[in-house]
């Protein structure tokens, strides 16, 4: 409890998020009954569950199928809404919100729907918690390329409307398959347009692929990179460069990604000098938010009260 307020009290920033992935089983059905859309969920406690993974896409699979009860404008900020206030309350002061809006527009919802629920709540949480945030937008590494840059056309035109919350892309879903050297020429495009970069990288995929964001889509920050530790040069590199990672611990728990959060590299990562930053990626599904995912951290590793400040403060300088 003491270890928990120490950490709660430390301005930190969230850096790797899923509004998504914020939706509870809860506001699931609630949503689900709010929008007439059947689940095949009896209820609540059968749906969490089914909150078993044993990889990325086996908890992919159920994500989206959660997303698709969102429609309406009110759902979006609802969503963004709930999560803000969690994160105000971990003591969070800054959020850079990723969402999928490829996730959306292939259902049939409107684009100008999903930005506008996102960014009333976002415009909200800053007059009423203090909490600043932006967006990411992320593209569906599933999906084409010309799927990409697809959705980033329908969406330029809110630009203006939106300049002060979008200021970035990312690049996320199933990893392993879809390296970053297929999405390019989106990223380079995206970068002439004055968007910051990130992507998902060695989370389930090689070093390669950490290495291969930094070079072919100019990523500003890796999301995960937990397997970085595998190539000695590239570690070399991201803390020479002092290159974020954003990493989840419960995340790479729920997705065995690591057997056992004791194992979980965050602790060696940091000690070899590399900026590494505790994010909750999708915290309705992983079983805990921030505050949960540093206190867990520090717990199993044992980290110091000077590692826990020196990853909060990692997490402010790495903001956008
Ligand atoms: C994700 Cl944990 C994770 N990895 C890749 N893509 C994702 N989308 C939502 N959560
Ligand atoms: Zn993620």
């Amino acid at each position: 409890q003491e270890l928990r307020s120490f950490i709660r009290d430390l301005p930190k920033a969230e850096l790797h998020l899923h509004i998504e992935g914020t939706l509870e089983a809860d506001m699931i059905f609630a949503l689900a009954e709010r929008n007439k859309v059947r689940l095949p969920y009896a209820d609540i406690e059968s749906l969490n569950r089914a909150y078993q993974f044993t990889d990325l896409q086996s908890f992919l699979d159920l994500y989206y199928a959660g997303a698709a009860v969102l429609q309406t404008e009110q759902d979006f900020h609802d969503m963004t809404w709930a999560y803000l206030q969690r994160a105000a309350a971990d003591g969070v002061v800054h959020a850079e919100i990723m969402f999928d809006p490829q996730t959306h527009t292939s259902r049939g919802v409107a684009i100008e729907t999903v930005f506008a629920g996102l960014a009333s709540a976002m415009r909200q949480g800053h007059k009423e918690l203090g909490i600043s945030s932006s967006l990411i937008f992320s593209f569906l590494r599933h999906l084409s390329e010309a799927e990409a840059f697809a959705t980033l056309e329908q969406a330029l035109p809110l630009r203006g409307q939106y300049d002060d919350l979008w200021l970035s892309v990312g690049l996320d879903s199933s990893e392993n398959g879809n390296p970053p050297e297929k999405f390019q020429k989106v990223f380079a495009h995206c970068k002439e347009l004055g968007f910051r970069r990130v992507a998902h990288a060695g989370e389930e995929g090689p070093a390669s692929y950490v290495r291969d964001a930094l070079d072919l889509l100019q990523a500003e920050r890796i999301d995960h990179g937990v397997r970085s530790e595998e190539d000695p040069i590239l570690m070399q590199r991201l803390r020479q460069e002092q290159i974020p990672l954003t990493v989840c611990p419960l995340s790479n728990l729920k997705l065995c990604v690591v057997p056992d959060l004791k194992q979980h590299n965050l602790k060696r990562l940091l000690e070899q000098g590399l900026c590494v930053t505790v994010n909750s990626d999708d915290p309705a599904y992983f079983g805990g938010y921030i505050l949960d995912n540093y206190v867990a951290t520090a717990q199993a590793l044992g980290l110091s009260k000077e590692q826990l400040v020196q990853l909060a403060a990692n997490s402010m300088a790495a903001r956008f």
